[in-house]
């Protein structure tokens, strides 16, 4: 089975965010710069780059190029917000989304695609989706594996759509520099050339012993990306985010749209969270609400509390207070609960006695559940949910 995989990346990231926030910008030469004679350009509007002006090139050089170029000062804080919006959107489509830098992403298409009438409708749907959450436009490319999908979506920038099919690889890489892969870098390129081999088809034919001769490891792993071979996995930052916090999500038989009966489920799932979260020793400051609806589109909402938690009825009403919040577009078909960013939950001396109090009952049923079973004590709604 041929793997899907998709790399996104956006269009003349900084310039385009400037362009958006101001209108007056658009469709001009600019470029986004430090101050200073000095400085250099950080990126280019695809407008100056008709000038020849590219990153990297001092700021004297791109105005003598191209005169009438506006220059933008940087401002990180602003494109760091964008980008993230933008991960969020992607996220709505799969969990298996990996950052890679502030304007590209990784996505894992493989069992999405269908619902998208295949990879290409995937892509599409993906570039409508930044387009709407950013205003902006961004470049996807399509192909069996990572190392390829980078290469697709820089191949017909901006706006672009690239797929590369198992049966074109070898096409498309013969004649390539071997620089356009990504990881060969500057020092790898000239050592290749000093072995005569500037292009990825020359790489290819170069014999493997050869190239370990003179590379070590990477030799046999520079014949393998000059073929197009990749197998590296698409890492979601949900896998690290995970081993931070802890999380039950429940795919219901039926999709829902009962606010009772979704509150219910909210109840045990975060009975089971506080359970598991007090077993490993911790307790959790942020509260998520993950949901799913019918048409598979997710999206989670969080809410930071004053003190961290691990009783279920303290998740419970956290997560009840989001879904409250919540305007519920459509039928739910999954809903998540979980909880994350430690802290001293047991030791925190608390205010009030009665939270104290509590922390002792729970102790006492967790006690009964260790001896009895999980679900051996219920809260009423609980109960309610089984009849
Ligand atoms: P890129 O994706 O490399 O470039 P880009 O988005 O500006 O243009 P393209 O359409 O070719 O993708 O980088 C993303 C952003 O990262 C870019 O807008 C500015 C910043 N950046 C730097 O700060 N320094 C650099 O050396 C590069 C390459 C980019
Ligand atoms: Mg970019």
């Amino acid at each position: 089975m041929e793997r899907i995989i998709l790399h996104l990346d956006m269009d003349a990231f900084f310039a385009a965010v400037e362009e958006r926030d101001d209108p007056t910008l658009r469709g001009k030469p600019l470029v986004v710069a430090g101050h200073g004679k000095r400085s250099i350009v950080t990126t280019a509007s695809y407008a100056a780059r008709a000038f020849g002006v590219r990153t990297a090139m001092p700021l004297g050089m791109a105005l003598r190029l191209c005169p009438s170029l506006t220059v933008v000062p940087v401002r990180h804080r602003r494109y760091a917000e964008v980008s993230e919006t933008i991960m969020e959107r992607l996220l709505t489509f799969t969990p298996d989304v990996e950052p890679a830098s502030v304007d590209e992403a990784y996505i894992e298409g493989s069992r999405l695609a269908k619902r998208f009438g295949g990879a290409e409708g995937l892509a599409r749907a993906l570039k409508e989706g930044v387009r709407e959450a950013s205003g902006l436009t961004c470049s996807v490319g399509v192909a069996p594996n990572k190392l390829l999908a980078k290469l697709a979506s820089g191949m017909d920038k901006p706006d672009g759509l690239t797929v590369i099919l198992p049966r074109d690889i070898e096409k498309v890489l013969r004649h390539l520099p071997v620089k356009e892969l990504c990881g060969i870098g500057p020092a790898t390129t000239s050592a290749l050339a000093s072995l005569g081999i500037a292009t990825c088809g020359e790489l290819a034919r170069y014999p493997v012993d050869s190239l370990t001769a003179r590379f070590g490891s990477l030799g046999p792993e520079l014949a393998r990306m000059a073929r197009g071979e990749d197998d590296s996995r698409v890492r979601p930052a949900h896998e690290e985010e995970e081993a931070k916090s802890v999380g039950h999500s429940v795919t219901l038989d039926d999709d829902i749209t009962d606010r009772g009966e979704m509150e219910r489920i909210i109840h045990g799932l975060a009975e089971k969270v506080g359970r598991r979260a007090r077993k490993e020793g911790h307790a959790g400051r942020r509260v998520t609400l993950t949901i799913r609806y019918a048409d598979f589109t997710t999206f989670s909402r969080q809410v930071t509390l004053p003190s961290p938690v691990s009783a279920g009825k303290d998740i419970f009403e956290a997560a009840r207070g989001i879904l409250r919040e919540v305007k519920l577009a459509m039928a739910v078909r999954l809903l998540g609960v979980s909880i994350s960013q430690w802290g001293a939950g047991d030791a925190q001396e608390s205010l009030f006695g009665g939270e104290r109090k509590r922390d002792r009952l729970q102790e006492a049923l967790d006690r009964i559940e260790e001896r009895f079973g999980e679900g051996a004590v219920r809260t009423a709604d609980l109960v309610k949910e089984e009849e």
